[in-house]
Parts: structure tokens; sequence; C-alpha cells
């Protein structure tokens, strides 16, 4: 059992990770989103690769080797091992070893090798992204929908979403009412949206084209339909976009309160 399970696991780790491990979500439109599929999701898939092969191995070897065969009596277990101190000692040293070693990596990737998105968990964000010149989108969810708003083109807040390829992202995700979660999947982002907090989330789109967005927290009746696509296009189409998105709402600016972090919530409508 051993042999084949060795062997087996010798061909197919390696076949997981140059095969299926590019292939992993969330993709690779995205620099941080690319991260996620390498080095967290590939590496976790090929550390449960022998796991899975021992399993399914076991279950085989079982199946064939300790099969009763055709025969009128009725089935009889074998003896129960007990104290068997090998099997006791490897399975609490193997699981002990994996654990320990996955939560290293994942210490030194967010601390020392930083290539997050930043999992939305406050203002400060641990991020390798220079801090540069950001486009900053402000993600407002309320319930169903989310609108983002552009305090660097004159606060103006769109409906749908559309940002520059190779040209690094800041997305500030609040709320006006309940928890939401804002879940750009292809970009490899999710972040909480709370209501009177500031969330931050970096990106640097690396592919043009169209990902999803969805709310990733159960938000109430129609959490489900709040869903949209939001697109990545050249620095010059997003410029053309935007300048079509403040004409288009220029009329009702002035009913938007003033551009904030965050906006205290308020029956009937959003005071700040
Ligand atoms: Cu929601």
């Amino acid at each position: 059992m051993f042999l084949i399970w060795l062997i087996a696991s010798l061909i197919l780790t390696p076949i997981v990770i140059i095969v299926i491990g590019p292939h992993l979500p969330p993709g690779h439109m995205s620099a941080e989103a690319s991260d996620q599929t390498y080095t967290a999701n590939t590496v976790l898939t090929a550390f449960m690769t022998p796991i899975l092969v021992a399993v399914v191995v076991f279950f085989g070897y079982s199946l064939i080797v300790f099969r009763q065969g055709n025969t009128t009596d009725p089935a009889v277990d074998a003896l129960p091992i007990k104290g068997n101190r090998a099997a006791q000692t490897s399975w609490i040293v193997v699981t002990v070893a994996i654990v320990l070693f996955l939560a290293g990596w994942g210490t030194y990737r967010l601390d020392w090798a930083d290539r997050g998105a930043g999992g939305g968990q406050g203002p400060t964000i641990v991020t390798a992204m220079p801090p540069g010149h950001r486009l900053v989108v402000q993600v407002i969810a309320q319930q169903w929908s989310f609108t983002y708003r552009f305090p660097q083109f004159g606060g103006v807040e769109t409906s749908s979403l559309e940002i520059p390829l190779n040209h690094p992202v800041q997305f500030d995700v609040t709320s006006l009412d309940v928890i939401h979660s804002f879940w750009a999947y292809e970009l490899g982002v999710k972040a909480d949206a709370v209501p009177g907090t500031q969330n931050i989330a970096v990106v640097t789109p690396t592919q043009a084209g169209t990902f999803q967005i969805r709310c990733a927290e159960l938000c109430g009746l129609f959490h489900g339909q709040m869903s949209d696509y939001g697109h990545v296009v050249t620095y010059p189409q997003f410029a053309t976009w935007i300048q079509a998105q403040q004409h288009l709402y220029a009329p009702i600016q002035k009913y938007l309160p003033k551009y904030t972090p965050i906006y205290n919530p308020q029956p009937g409508g959003r005071a700040t």
C-alpha cells in the first residue's frame, strides 16, 4: 500500500502542480489573482494530492485485497487494531507538520512576501503595491446593489464599473445599511462592506475583459440578485467612459452627499 501510494504521489503531485495549478481560481486577471492562484491555491492543492491519493489507494487496496469473495457465510469483521505505536505516532507527526508548515507559509506570504490584494480588514493593508498613484474607487454597497464613486473624478457615482488595464486600483469598500461583501472574483478581491467602516483592497489588472462582481455576505431577501459585471479596459477607454459617466450623472451630482470615506446610514437617506 505504501509503495503504491509513494509512486502514485510522486507521479500525480507534479502533474497537479504543472497541469491543474495554472487553471485554479481566481485566475490571472490581476497580479494579485495570479499570486493567489500560484502561491496559495496551487500549494494547497499540491499538499492535498498525496493525502487524497492515500485515501483512494487505501480504499482501492482494501476493496481488492480484503475482499471476502464468493461465500454464503455471513461477513466477518477482522480483529480491531489497537495501540499501533507506529501508526499513531506517524499520523500525529505528519498532520502536525503539514498544518504548522502551511501556517508558517501563510504567515510568510502575508508578512514578508506580501503580494496580497488586502483582504479588506480595514483602512491599512498589507500589500507589495508601491504607494504611487492609484485610481481610487469607492465601492458603496446597499440592499441590493453596488455603486462606485470616483473621488479623483469629481466624486461622480456610477452604477457600473470599469477600471484601467495595468493601472493600480484601490477599492475603498463601505456600506450604507447592512454588512455586504464586495467580491470581484477574477480580480482576486473580496472585501467586507461594513457600514461606518472603510475596508481597502488593491489590485493591478493585467488582462482586459469582464469580471464578475457578487455580494459574498448574506444581506437580506435579494442577496442572490446582488451581482454585476465589471470591465477591465485600456486607459484611454477608461478615460472616455469616466468622462461619459460624469456627463451622464451631472444633473444628480448636487443631490449626492459630499464624498467621505464612510457614510452614516440614516433612515430614508444617506446623511454624512
Ligand atoms: Cu449584499
